[in-house]
Order: structure tokens, then C-alpha cells, then sequence
């Protein structure tokens, strides 16, 4: 490893001038004056990416290889990133600076890859981000969509998506790798050969497809390692075409395989959790993983080949690492299983324990609904050799649970892969794995004590946790100039390697010149935020209020509704009591719902409606405001936790598993507003009782009530006609109905689901609790210490010290 001599990219801003310039006529065969923004970013960041691949050394080490398997990573902008992890950011600002055109406004051009949903492929993204600052050999392995998740837009109030064109102006970051394609087979026939005594099986016909990377170069922070991102695309894997059709003139007949092939890497499923069993999601899952083991075997049996003979297999797992982000690489077990039995004559039971040496997995959802399930029938017709392993896993796992086990039969029908006609891809991913680990304490505690527990209990050794973590380089180096370049001048720029470092904030939170800084960095944020919010919709906000900021999917346990009619409540009281004038605040929401998800998607539709009105109401519009950003995405994610006052983490208690966005929030100095759930447990425990705010009911206490049976919903509504009553008349009442119509459907989810997502049952609690933090605001000196003391908490929450915990945990890596 290239440990102390970093690459000296630039050796000044004329140097790097120089160079720029020579790029923009390399690429364009024009001068740096003669392009426009978007073609001067282009050159800048194919100046970048050129140096992060020479940057690469390959082969340079004979540690272990972690392959970080991932239907998703939401990487985000990488050039303002890079520049950062080079060194290089204030000499290539200055540069610009003298060239004329501002580094933001470059950065600004360039596309935000989409390739995720939410939490889980931003997560990917932090830990690649993370493996490549601690030197850790961390290849991350997913699929390149041609279409990332859609664009939304928003039109009379309601969510409108739209194709997410990425790549249509050329992606400066990726090589296309020809020679590394490989061919993954589905369908077709399971052929029996035997000779002698020693039989073997081959799949025979069926559609052979090729699978091509893509690679993205990682830059480790400090340039001392650059690691690989590398990304699978479908293509037929020969170019013969039906040719009667062709003949024939029958063009679209003829292509047809062409584009069902191409499919496979078209679209990112827009599903963050539920809804899934479509079949090119399954042939997606297995591209990516056969694609992506095909590879790492042939690398392993290269480096490894001569050393190791015919012991060579069984010694996969001390030199590599597989790890299964969720159940959607389930098939890693089986698959390598398949490689290793079909084509190395690896025996049975040898490859099991291979597998299971190899992978690990991270559970990421205990939602039901979320948990993926295939049928049995559409997965063998797919796969008809991979589903051969599966059944013999599940029947050899059947046959050694031991029957004396309590509650035998149960535990059965817990476990067991096969079950009412379905593969269970969670119990698959734990049958093969030797670790599986939930993202938060609570999250974790959860999986043992339910959605795991059978497993737990025959396997306690199995389970651990790892509480997520974030890129503070980027979310808070990136993102926050301002309030990064006050903390370098305080504290120095170690944090930046070492967010544990960000403690030595304590020191100043008292510190009135500290504070006064802070809050003009704020300031600047929320101008920058501001200016953006009206250009994206219209709406204006003050950047004096407060700035109270909900973003993350829209999904009924995450309960944005909660916090409108938290808004509503606020509306009606100023309108029925001149005395009441609350802390005025802007309320801001982002995010997107499955296009499949109508509920989410009138919860949108709500929140635009409610801001139409309370936007447009004098009477209350200096006091609160509301603005919906449309197509939350990395990009504006960066503008907004920097501006953010009240973090609003309200999901109810038992449903986050952990939840990023509080951890973002926090370490940009923004006190969270949540429930017990997910991290939010953890940034309580960091910060202390009186630099949070929580509310609503504890986990155990959703559990009795659920338990119970006894919650009626509609008695809340009845017994308040006044408050929460109203805001329930005013759904249907015409009160909102101005922009797109009335909201009966929200109504009759509370009224006749009965409320299951407990937004009637924690509203008293969530109102009053908010009513308390916006008086605390009132104080700036307490605010800003208690702002600037979550900052100086959150190192705990850099995905470096994740990364740390996996390396030594889960992958034995010394890091
Ligand atoms: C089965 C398929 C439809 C599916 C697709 C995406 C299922 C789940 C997902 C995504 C889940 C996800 O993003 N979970 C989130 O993971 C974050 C990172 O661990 C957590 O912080 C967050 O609480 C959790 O909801």
C-alpha cells in the first residue's frame, strides 16, 4: 500500500490551470473559453478521474478483499468529493476562481446518479467511501441502471415521475472494461452426466447473457488508496438475432431479444421497501451476483492458484470477504455453492462450508412487507440449478434442527428457506451467512427478540450489531463549507481522517465568538437554501425563522403526516386565538414515494396542498411557511441538512431500523426532534437528555398496545373535535381542497385501518414537545451550544467507525 508518499496532483493553482486547460482541448478540442459550464465541468472531472485511476496500484497488497455486494449505491456527485479526498479543493477553488468561472458553479453541473432509493444505497455509497479512507481492500459490486430512480416533479400538488436520464451527457467517472465481461445463464435445462461413480450436472439452453462492467475509481480520503466500484450492464451475449425476422423485415421482432436482454440493467426498482416478485428483479439480483463471484473467483484462483494446489477453495474465505447488503445478493450462498460443485468439483459439503465462511450478511428492515419472498415455481423456471442447491440446503437444514428443540414445528416454520410455496431470501441469507448484523442497537435487540428470534436462539454466536454510520467528509466537509472551514480553524483539519476529533468542539460551545461564527455560517446555509427552494417551486421562505426539515422517503411508518398535522394544529390555533403566535418557523419536506404507493403519494399531495394554503394566508404566512423540495436526491440533500434547525426523525418506535438522515442532521449542528426508534437511541445516548427532544411511545409500549387490541383510534377523534378532531374534518371539508381535492383516503387510514401507524395516538405528545424546542430556540445562546454539541458528538456517527466495526468483526481485517 502506497502509504506515505500521497500524489502530488497539483502543485499550485497555475499547475493545475495548466492542466485544466490542456483537458478542456484534449476532450473538446477547444479552449477553456470557448466552452460552457457544463463541458468545463466535464473536462474538470475527467482530469479528476484520470488521476484517481492512475492513482491505483493494482495487485499492491495481499490483504484480504472485502466485496461489498449491493443492488444499490446511491453515490451522489463525486467531483467536489474527490477534490476533497485529493487535497486539492482550495487550489482548484482558487484556480477557477482565476479563470473566472466559481468551482460551486461547476459542481453544480454535474449529474446525480440516482442508483439507489434511500438509506440502504447511500450506506453503500459512505462505506466505499470509507473502506477506501482506512486502506481497506473494499470492492463494491452492483448494478450500473441505465435509469436511475425516477425524477419527481410535482404537479398541482401531486408526485409525477419522470425518467432519470443520467447518463445522457456522458459519465466522466467510468471505464467500460470489455475484457472483464462475463456470461450468466438463465433458464433452460438441468442435464444429469455421469461416469463411473462420479456424476455432475450442466444447464443446458436457456438464455446466455453478458454481463459487462463498468468501473468507478473509489479515492480514499488522503489518496492513499483508490478501490473499485464496479457496476454490471446487461447485453445479449451474441449478436444473433432471429434473422427470419430480420429478413422478413420484422425489425422489432428480430431486436426483441436485444431488448429483454437489455432490460435486466434498465430501471432501479422504485420500491425502498414491499412490493416486489417481479421476475426482472430476480434476474437482476442474480446477474449482479453471479457476474460479481464469477469475477472474485477468478481473481482468488489466479493470485492463489499455485500457492494453495488442491486445497485451494477452502481457503476462499481468509482472503475474501463477501458481504450481502440485505436479502437482494441472497443468492451469493448458493450461487458460489454452484461455481464451486458445477465447475471447480469442489464437493458438497466443502463448498457449504465455504460459502458460509465467506458471506455476511446486514439486515436492514423488519418491516414484513419488506422482507423478499420469491415463488417457488418462478424461481426454479429461472434458475432450475441454482434452485437444486437451495432445496438441498433446506433439506439438509431441516433434517439437522434438532427435534428436541422447543417448540420444534415453529421453529420450522420460522426458519426453514422453503415455505407455503416460496424461497424466504432473509432465512437464505442467513443459512449461509456467518454473521448477520442489524444497523442500530434497538434495530438489532429487535431481530433477536422477533424478526430473527428462532434463528437467535439456535445461533446466538451468529448475530451482532453495527450501527450505521455516514461519510462526514462529505456531509459535513462537503456540504457545510462554512461551518467546516470554522470547525478547521478551531480545531484543526484532523477531523476530517478522524471524526472522533470532532469532540474537541466541546470546548467552544460556550464560546460567544464560536457561536457568532456558527451562526453566520448557518445563516449562509439557509440564504443558499433559500435561494434554491425558490427556484425549484416558488415559495420564499425567511431565512430568520426556523428551519424544520423532514426529509427521507415518504412511507406511512416514517410519518410525515404526523408533522402536517402538526401544521395544521399550528394553522388552526393561530386562526382561532389572536394570543397564540408560535416561534414563526418554515417547515421543509423532501422526498419521493413509490410510484406504486398511493398512500405515500397523498401524503405528498397533502403537504403541497396544506402549503398552498398556509403559504397564501397572511394571517398566518409570517409565522409558518411550508415548502415541499421536489426530487430529493444526494445533491440537494448536501443544501439542506446545512440549513436544518429541528431534525424531524418521528417514525413510530420499533419501525426505523436506524435512519441516516438523523445522524447527517445532528453532526450539522441541527437538534433532533424523534421518537425512540432506530439511532435516534444512540444519538440520545451521545448527546445527552437536554440536547434532544423525544416524545411518543417507547417500543415496548407500541408492543402492549398493539398486543393489547384495545386502541380505538376513532375515540381520539371523538374526544377532541376541537384540535385533532378538526384537522380530521379538514381533510375532507374543502379546507385543502383548493390546489387537487379533498384527502378521504387519509381519513379512512386512520379511521378505518384504525391508525396503524399510531399518528393520532402520538400527536399530543409530538405537539407539545415541538411546542417546547421552538420556545428553546428563543435562547440562542442554549441553542447554539446545544447545536454545536451535537456536532461534537457525531464523530461516533462517521461510517469510518462502522467500517472499523465490520473490519474487525465481521471480516477479521486488521484496520
Ligand atoms: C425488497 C425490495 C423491494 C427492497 C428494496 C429496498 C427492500 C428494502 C429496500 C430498502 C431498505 C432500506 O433502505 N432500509 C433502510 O436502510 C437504512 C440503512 O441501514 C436504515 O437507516 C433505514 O432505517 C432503513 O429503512
Amino acid at each position: 500500500m502506497n502509504t506515505d508518499n500521497k500524489p502530488q496532483v497539483f502543485k499550485d493553482a497555475t499547475d493545475f490551470k495548466t492542466q485544466f486547460c490542456e483537458e478542456c482541448e484534449s476532450i473538446f478540442s477547444k479552449t477553456y473559453d470557448e466552452l460552457n459550464d457544463f463541458e468545463r465541468y466535464y473536462a474538470l472531472a475527467s482530469l479528476i478521474a484520470g488521476k484517481a485511476r492512475n492513482a491505483k496500484v493494482d495487485g499492491e497488497n495481499d490483504e484480504k478483499q472485502v466485496y461489498y455486494f449491493s443492488l444499490e449505491f446511491l453515490i451522489g456527485p463525486l467531483l467536489d468529493n474527490y477534490l476533497l479526498n485529493f487535497g486539492v479543493r482550495d487550489i482548484v477553488k482558487a484556480g477557477c476562481e482565476q479563470l473566472g468561472t466559481p468551482l460551486e458553479e461547476l459542481v453544480a453541473c454535474e449529474a446525480d446518479p440516482g442508483l439507489g432509493n434511500g438509506g440502504l444505497g447511500r450506506l453503500a455509497a459512505c462505506f466505499m467511501d470509507s473502506m477506501a479512507a482506512l486502506g481497506i481492500n473494499g470492492n463494491g459490486n452492483g448494478m450500473r441502471y441505465r435509469y436511475g430512480l425516477f425524477r419527481q416533479e410535482i404537479e398541482g400538488g401531486r408526485q409525477v415521475e419522470m425518467v432519470d436520464n443520467w447518463l445522457e451527457h456522458g459519465f466522466p467517472w467510468e471505464t467500460r472494461k470489455n475484457e472483464s465481461a462475463v456470461v450468466v445463464q438463465f433458464g433452460g435445462q438441468v442435464v444429469r452426466h455421469q461416469d463411473g461413480e462420479r456424476f455432475w450436472f450442466t444447464q443446458e439452453g436457456g438464455e446466455k447473457v453478458k454481463a459487462v462492467p463498468y468501473d468507478v475509481p473509489i479515492l480514499g480520503y488522503g489518496a492513499k488508496k483508490v478501490n473499485t466500484l464496479r457496476l454490471w450492464s446487461a447485453e445479449p451475449a451474441t449478436e444473433d438475432f432471429d434473422l427470419d425476422a430480420f429478413n422478413s423485415g420484422d425489425y422489432a421482432k428480430a431486436m426483441k431479444f436485444r431488448s429483454d436482454v437489455e432490460a435486466i440493467s434498465q430501471i432501479l426498482y422504485p420500491n425502498d421497501a414491499g412490493e416486489h416478485g417481479r421476475v426482472l428483479r430476480l434476474k437482476q439480483e442474480y446477474l449482479f451476483v453471479s457476474a460479481g463471484l464469477q469475477t472474485i473467483l477468478r481473481t482468488y484462483e489466479k493470485k492463489f492458484g499455485k500457492r494453495y494446489g488442491e486445497k485451494l477453495w477452502e481457503h476462499l474465505g481468509d482472503h475474501v470477504s463477501v458481504h450481502t447488503n440485505d436479502t437482494h445478493p441472497a443468492m451469493c450462498g448458493p450461487e458460489l455453492m454452484r461455481i464451486l460443485v458445477d465447475e471447480k468439483r469442489v464437493d458438497f459439503d466443502t463448498a457449504f462450508n465455504v460459502a458460509r465462511k465467506t458471506i455476511s450478511y446486514t439486515n436492514h428492515t423488519v418491516m414484513p412487507e419488506a422482507l423478499e419472498k420469491w415463488p417457488i415455481e418462478v424461481f426454479r423456471h429461472l434458475l432450475p440449478r441454482l434452485y437444486m442447491f437451495i432445496e438441498e440446503i433446506d433439506r439438509r437444514y431441516r433434517d439437522t434442527l434438532p427435534h428436541d428443540v422447543e417448540g420444534w414445528a415453529n421453529v420450522l416454520s420460522k426458519t426453514a428457506i422453503l415455505w407455503d410455496g416460496q424461497v424466504r431470501m432473509a432465512n437464505l441469507s442467513v443459512i449461509f451467512a456467518h454473521s448477520v448484523n442489524g444497523v442500530s442497537e434497538l434495530h438489532t435487540g429487535i431481530l433477536k427478540a422477533s424478526t430473527l428470534h428462532e434463528f437467535y436462539e439456535l445461533r446466538p454466536d451468529l448475530f451482532n450489531n453495527k450501527t450505521n454510520g455516514i461519510s462526514h467528509r462529505r456531509f459535513l466537509g462537503n456540504a457545510n463549507p462554512k461551518y467546516a472551514k470554522l470547525i478547521c480553524d478551531a480545531i484543526g483539519e484532523g477531523w476530517l481522517a478522524d471524526a472522533n476529533q470532532l469532540s474537541q468542539l466541546e470546548k467552544y460551545e460556550d464560546d460567544p465568538s464560536f457561536q457568532e461564527e456558527f451562526e453566520k455560517a448557518r445563516r449562509w446555509s439557509k440564504e443558499r437554501l433559500a435561494k434554491y427552494i425558490f427556484e425549484a417551486t416558488g415559495t420564499q421562505l425567511d431565512t430568520s425563522m426556523v428551519f424544520d426539515v423532514q426529509v427521507k422517503r415518504f412511507h406511512a411508518y416514517k410519518r410525515q403526516l404526523l408533522n402536517v398535522f402538526k401544521i395544521l394544529d399550528l394553522y388552526n390555533r393561530i386562526l382561532s386565538d389572536s394570543s397564540f403566535s408560535p416561534r414563526p418557523t418554515a417547515f421543509i419536506f423532501s422526498g419521493k414515494a413509490a410510484q406504486s404507493y398511493t398512500f405515500a403519494k397523498e401524503v405528498i399531495r397533502l403537504i403541497n396542498s396544506v402549503a398552498e394554503v398556509v403559504n397564501g394566508d397572511p394571517r398566518v404566512n409570517d409565522k409558518i411557511r411550508v415548502a415541499f423540495v421536489p426530487n430529493f436526491a444526494v445533491s440537494s440533500a448536501q443544501l439542506i441538512y446545512p440549513a436544518t434547525d429541528i431534525s424531524e426523525q418521528i417514525s413510530w418506535a420499533g419501525s426505523e431500523a436506524s435512519g441516516t438522515s438523523n445522524m447527517k442532521l445532528m453532526m450539522n449542528g441541527a437538534i433532533t426532534l424523534g421518537t425512540y426508534d432506530g439511532a435516534n437511541v444512540e444519538i440520545c445516548d451521545l448527546v445527552g437528555q437536554d440536547n434532544i427532544k423525544i416524545f411518543g411511545l417507547r417500543t415496548e409500549e407500541v408492543d402492549a398496545l398493539r398486543a393489547a387490541g384495545n386502541y380505538w383510534a376513532w375515540d381520539l377523534y371523538n374526544n377532541d373535535r376541537i384540535r385533532l378532531g378538526r384537522i380530521i374534518d379538514e381533510l375532507t371539508d374543502g379546507t385543502l381542497a383548493h390546489l387537487s381535492g379533498n384527502f378521504e383516503s387519509i381519513r379512512d387510514e386512520l379511521s378505518i385501518s384504525n391508525d396503524h401507524d399510531l399518528v393520532l395516538k402520538d400527536f399530543y405528545s409530538y405537539v407539545d414537545a415541538w411546542d417546547e424546542l421552538a420556545q428553546a430556540y428563543g435562547d440562542r445562546r442554549a441553542w447554539n451550544k446545544a447545536a454545536i454539541h451535537n456536532t461534537a458528538r457525531s464523530g461516533y456517527f462517521s461510517s469510518d467507525r462502522t467500517i472499523r466495526e465490520y473490519a474487525r468483526d465481521i471480516w477479521h481485517i486488521d484496520a
